[in-house]
């Protein structure tokens, strides 16, 4: 409903622009009519004209009403400044020019083929009569601008300046018109009628418009260029509100720019203190190279890779929980860079694998050793976190497993199925581009470990001749997960869903892609490894974890006391970063390194609502941590526990989630559409008194997203 609303509200502002101009200059115009007769003929033409452009005025009203009664304010308070633009609309309409409209047809209902008389044309000039037809092209305008522009949490100025230069723009007309009108009635004479010269005098003033707008679009650009070193510690601090502010020097809910260790009341630790063990013999070793490859996919496609070990995905990392793992990673040869982020496993700071934030990127030529404990069991995904949007679209990725400390169940088949879509060569699991058959005996219990690894595309999956179960999201677990049929699944770009069921005598298949992509990507299962593929019929219901499962225990819930409490606030407006033009999707209205700073201390349990004002979902990944979903749109969450890592928050969507503050550093959190995190939809997660030695910008090698 959230994203009708906004849809309507868009395209009403846009249909209003345009038949506003054309109304506009049909009604400044009608002073040039010759006879009583035409001028009649015009006047019918504008009233129809009211009627035409109360309709998308009328639904841009509706529109920002409807948004209203989703009851979250930071989803429309805003907004009501278009809807009142739109109320003068047609309050201009039909109380300023309607009636005046309405008196020329009447004085003109002889309909006579004769010249109108001084009376009749400075009528047909008043500004009262013309001015709200131009007033519903400037109007829509400046909604349409202050879409994309305004900011939450609410700027006062940026919505003034708008309106002050729409009321300047109004005003001028107004004079304009006023003059025009004098003239007529004071002299008598006929104005003339030229409009090449109005047209010139309309380019004139639309040259000298874009001429002022140049300086300060000129000076958001030059503002909008990152320096070339920027300290990831350092930044604008949000603490949040909570009972941990009392003994704290900043008061409630203030930000302030300083150092993180300045402001902090613990001795300052570097994130390089806090690593993983470095003594001791891992239980488990890998070694990972980073080369460019051709890969070839199963149909024979080939892609010119970025891989680990000259394979993508890289190879599976297995380990059970509780293990020692040392993973070296060498560069060979990819010049920007590589390190190796785990992705949703909860690893000390040191070995979370940020360039620019706990390490350096590897270099082609240099190698980096992380070292850390398996302390969840569950699915997770490996990837670069340098230059990562185009590290990963590349194919620096793998699939992480951490069994429990006893291992699967006796006799499990257990699959990673990793989906991903290459540059020309189209979406695979793994490097099979087309149907893979498997061959499962009868009773097998089976665990396909779903992982998107896309760029901001929400992907399908249908499993269709088995009940099968949920059983764990982003890593965890569920508890007592349901038995499910003709469900879909979608999965948000980073996220993991583990899917279990019981072989059974008859085929199964997992079909992967949008419409679940009609038999042309999946995974068939059988006892033999033969079988017809199943016709794929719809889309079946969509699988929602709210109520999913059962509720069980957990360490705090939505009635906890919380130390601190956040709020995000996820939007898109057009703009610039780092020079460039276009549509940026901001966190509390701001871009990396002007978006906040979380600051916690550790052992502090947080609250964070996350609200999305946007028009496109933002998948929120927050390093080192998993959160409790507590609730979605007031809704709470009541079936099992749902622990998130990667967080698919759509348009209109209001989450609260709560995690504890277990794990100090410098944690990154940011949108996983690589793209958004690219053009600066990142954050981070701060604790008191963590410094960080590393910087990105220009100036180093670190460039994270
Ligand atoms: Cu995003």
């Amino acid at each position: 409903m959230y994203t009708t609303a906004i849809s309507i509200l868009l395209a009403s502002l846009l249909v209003s622009i345009i038949l506003g101009w054309i109304a506009g200059n049909k009604a400044s115009a009608i002073v040039y009519s010759k006879t009583e007769e035409s001028l009649n003929r015009k006047a019918r033409q504008l009233l129809r004209w009211t009627v035409i452009l109360s309709v998308p005025a009328a639904a841009v009203i509706g529109s920002v009403l409807l948004l209203t009664a989703s009851g979250t304010a930071a989803l429309w308070a805003d907004r009501l400044t278009i809807l009142l633009i739109a109320a003068i609309q047609l309050l201009l309409l039909w109380m300023a020019a309607h009636p005046r409209l309405r008196r020329i047809r009447i004085a003109t209902n002889r309909k006579l083929q004769k010249p109108l008389d001084v009376r009749l044309r400075s009528r047909a000039a008043q500004p009262a009569l013309i001015v709200p037809f131009q007033f519903s092209a400037l109007g829509p305008l400046t909604g349409f601008y202050l879409f994309w522009t305004s900011r939450h949490p609410f700027s006062m100025l940026d919505t003034a300046i708008p309106l002050i230069v729409l009321a300047i723009a109004v005003l001028a007309l107004w004079t304009v018109h006023l003059n025009r009108s004098s003239r007529v009635s004071l002299t008598g004479e006929e104005l003339p009628n030229r409009p090449w010269r109005r047209l010139f005098n309309r380019l004139g003033i639309l040259v000298a418009a874009i001429a002022i707008a140049f300086l300060p679009f000129n000076m958001a650009m030059k503002n909008s260029l990152l320096a070339d070193k920027i300290s990831m510690a350092e930044g604008t601090m949000d603490y949040g509100k909570g009972s941990s502010m009392v003994s704290h020097s900043h008061p409630h809910g203030e930000t302030a720019v300083q150092t993180a260790s300045s402001g902090a009341a613990a001795a300052p630790v570097s994130v390089d203190q806090l690593s993983g063990p470095r003594e001791g013999k891992a239980d488990v070793t890998y070694t990972l190279t980073a080369e460019k490859k051709t890969i070839q996919l199963s149909s024979g496609k080939t892609v010119e890779a970025w891989t680990y070990n000259g394979q993508s995905p890289g190879p599976e990392l297995r380990m059970r929980q509780g293990q020692l793992v040392e993973v070296t990673l060498i560069n060979k040869n990819i010049d920007s860079g590589v390190t190796i982020h785990w992705h949703g496993l909860d690893v000390p700071n040191a070995e979370d694998g940020v360039a620019g934030a706990t390490q350096n990127a590897v270099m082609p030529g240099e190698s980096h050793t992380y070292r850390f404990i398996a302390e969840q069991t569950g699915s997770f995904w490996y990837h670069s976190h340098q230059e990562s949007k185009e590290a990963v679209q590349k194919g620096l990725f793998g699939p992480l497993v951490v069994e429990p400390a006893e291992g699967l169940p006796e006799g499990t088949k257990d699959v990673a199925v990793m989906t991903h879509i290459w540059d020309n060569a189209g979406m695979a699991i793994g490097r099979n581009d087309g149907i893979e058959r498997m061959t499962i005996a009868p009773g097998t219990p089976v665990r396909l470990r779903l992982i998107n690894t896309d760029d901001w595309v929400r992907q399908t999956y249908r499993l269709i001749g088995a009940d099968f179960q949920v059983s764990a999201i982003d890593g965890t677990a569920l508890n007592e997960p349901g038995d499910l049929r003709d469900v879909s699944l979608t999965i948000t770009t980073g996220g993991r869903f583990d899917v279990t069921f019981v072989m059974p005598e008859t085929p199964v298949y997992l079909a992967v892609g949008p419409g679940a992509a009609g038999g042309k990507l999946g995974i068939l299962m059988s006892s033999d490894g033969n079988g017809e593929l199943p016709i794929v019929k719809g889309e079946g219901a969509s699988f929602d974890p709210l109520h999913y499962g059962k509720p069980a225990e957990t360490a705090f819930n939505a009635n906890s006391a919380f130390d601190r409490e956040f709020k995000l606030i996820l939007d898109n407006s057009l703009g610039f970063y780092n020079g460039q033009f276009g549509l940026r999707y901001t966190l509390n209205g701001e871009l990396f390194p002007n978006t906040p700073m979380f600051m916690v201390r550790e052992g502090e349990l947080v609250k964070t609502t996350i609200i999305n004002r946007g028009m496109v979902e933002h998948p929120m990944h927050l390093h080192g941590h998993h959160a409790l979903v507590l609730s979605r749109n007031g809704e709470p969450s009541t079936g099992s526990p749902w622990w998130s890592d990667t967080l698919d928050v759509l348009p209109g969507d209001v989450y609260e989630i709560a995690f504890v503050a277990d794990n100090p550093g410098l944690w990154m959190d940011h949108c996983h559409n690589l793209t958004h995190a690219a053009t600066g939809m990142s954050m981070h997660l701060m604790y008191e008194g963590v410094t960080s030695p590393y910087e990105v910008g220009a100036d180093t090698v670190n460039h994270p997203e």
